[in-house]
Formats: structure tokens, sequence, C-alpha cells
């Protein structure tokens, strides 16, 4: 597809740590969905040689980069980095996305879309017209879970707040504020939202189909949820009391 008028230049940033199965596979799959959009491979020097193998292809196309970082220092510390390097590039939009298949490339036209008329689309499971594919029901009901909690607790108009496949105009990142960001794991997705809306911008939910991962293993666990639900409870707090000073 054409990316859509006015958005200007397109980088998918993929966040990769040992996915040497997965990150030729993905990297085709948006090149062959969204033929104008560059991709950046942001590799924390996996042990398996993912970040060679990023190496190869970007040696092969011209549109594929690769941001190599010296160790695994998480989700979010390699996407504040991609978009730093985005930024200084000029780019116009920043696309967050998996590299385990989770995230399909092929319905990275929709979210474009609708950037059009939004500063963050979200790529949301919990909104009619979104699924999950091949998770256990624990799994499923965790994570709906987590995101019911977080919007309670929160005050946000989103249904999936943790979800990670986004698309972010550059103003939009500049008016966040990364440098403040400090939030490394799972809560960095909740975190960017929460400060989006903050701001008074434009965050709309796009459904997608999130498919589990065939290969390769993954890096989440119960510390990371453990940790975000820590962090949403004290914000909720916080944001609270915060009201009841006569605050806004
Ligand atoms: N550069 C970098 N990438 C990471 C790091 N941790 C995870 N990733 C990548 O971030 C993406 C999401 O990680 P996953 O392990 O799939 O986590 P998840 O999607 O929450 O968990 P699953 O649903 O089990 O796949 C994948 O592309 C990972 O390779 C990290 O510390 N550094
Ligand atoms: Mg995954």
């Amino acid at each position: 597809m054409e990316i859509p008028a006015g958005l200007g230049r397109v980088l998918v940033i993929i966040p990769t740590y040992n996915e040497r199965d997965n990150i030729a596979g993905i990297v085709g799959r948006v090149r062959a969905s969204a033929p104008a959009a560059d991709v950046l491979v942001v590799d924390d020097n996996s042990p398996d040689g993912t970040g060679e193998l990023a190496d190869e292809l970007a040696a092969a196309d011209e549109r594929v980069k690769v941001l190599h970082r010296t160790a695994k220092d998480g989700l979010g510390a390699a996407y504040i980095a991609g978009f730093g390097w985005a930024a200084e590039q000029g780019y116009d939009v920043m696309v967050e996305m998996d590299a385990d298949g989770s995230h399909q490339p092929e319905e990275l036209p929709r979210l474009l879309e609708a950037l059009q008329d939004a500063d963050l689309v979200i790529g949301a499971r919990y909104v009619p017209g979104g699924k999950v594919v091949n998770w256990p029901k624990r799994r499923e009901v965790l994570s709906r879970g987590a995101n019911t909690y977080a919007r309670m607790m929160l005050g946000v108009p989103l249904h999936d707040v943790t979800a990670g496949y986004r698309a972010f105009r550059a103003a939009t990142l500049e008016k966040i504020g990364l440098g403040e960001v400090n939030s490394r794991g799972y809560i960095f997705q909740i975190d960017l939202a929460l400060r989006a809306l903050r701001q008074g911008l434009k965050v709309v939910e796009v459904p997608i189909t999130f498919v589990e991962r065939t290969q390769g293993v993954s890096k989440m666990d119960g510390d990371v949820i453990g940790e975000a639900m820590l962090r949403v409870t004290q914000w909720g707090m916080s944001e609270r009391a915060r009201r009841l000073r006569g605050g806004r």
C-alpha cells in the first residue's frame, strides 16, 4: 500500500533480543506490507546472532537499518534509543512492532490510515473486532485483567493500554518528553499512553488480531507484570491524591 498522504516518512522500529528465527520473516513482511516505510532493528547484542542477521538484511536492502546496543536493557530503553535515532534522521512517524509475529505487519496500513486523524494509534486487542490467537485462556485473562485494572485505576478511556503495536507522530513523541521516561519493561507502554493523554493528544485504538509467537522464547515474566501493576497502583493513587488536594 501507499503510505497515506500527509504522513511523511515512516520508520518501523523492531526491538530484538534473541529473535534469530523471526527477524528475517518479520522484516520481509513489513517491507511487503508497507514498501515505502523504512525499518530499524534495535538489537541488544543478542547472544544468538540476531544482530548479525539484521546486518545481512540491511546490506541487502537500503530501507533496512540496524542499531546495535551493547547489552540487554529492556524494551523501553530500546524503543527510546530507536525514537532518538528516528528523530535525528527526520522521520515523521515512528511505529513500534515486536519481532515475534504477534503484531502482524499486514495490519500496519490500517494503523497508518488511522494516524491521519490522530496523534497516537494503538493496535488494540480488547476492543470490538480485536482478537488474540493461540493464547492459553489463563494468559488472556491475566492480560485483560491488567488492562481493566489500569483503566479503572488511571481513569483512562483506553481498552488496551499495555498493547505494543503502535504508530506515533514524531510531534507526539516530542510533546511526551521522552527524556523523563525511565520505565523499562512492560510499564513503558502504559507510561507513554498516559503521557500522550495528559498532553491532550488524540489517542485512537484500532482493532488488531494479536498472534502468539510460534518461534523463539518470550522475555516476559511475572516480575514484569508485577512491576507494571505496582506502578499503575502508585500512579493511580498519586493522581487521586492530587485531585483531592484540588489540583488537576
Ligand atoms: N532490544 C531489546 N529487545 C527486547 C528486549 N526485551 C524484549 N525485546 C523484544 O521486544 C519484543 C517483545 O518481547 P517478547 O518477549 O515477545 O515479549 P512479549 O510479547 O511481551 O511476550 P510474549 O507474548 O510471550 O511473546 C520482541 O521483539 C523482543 O525480542 C530487550 O531487553 N532489548
Ligand atoms: Mg511477544
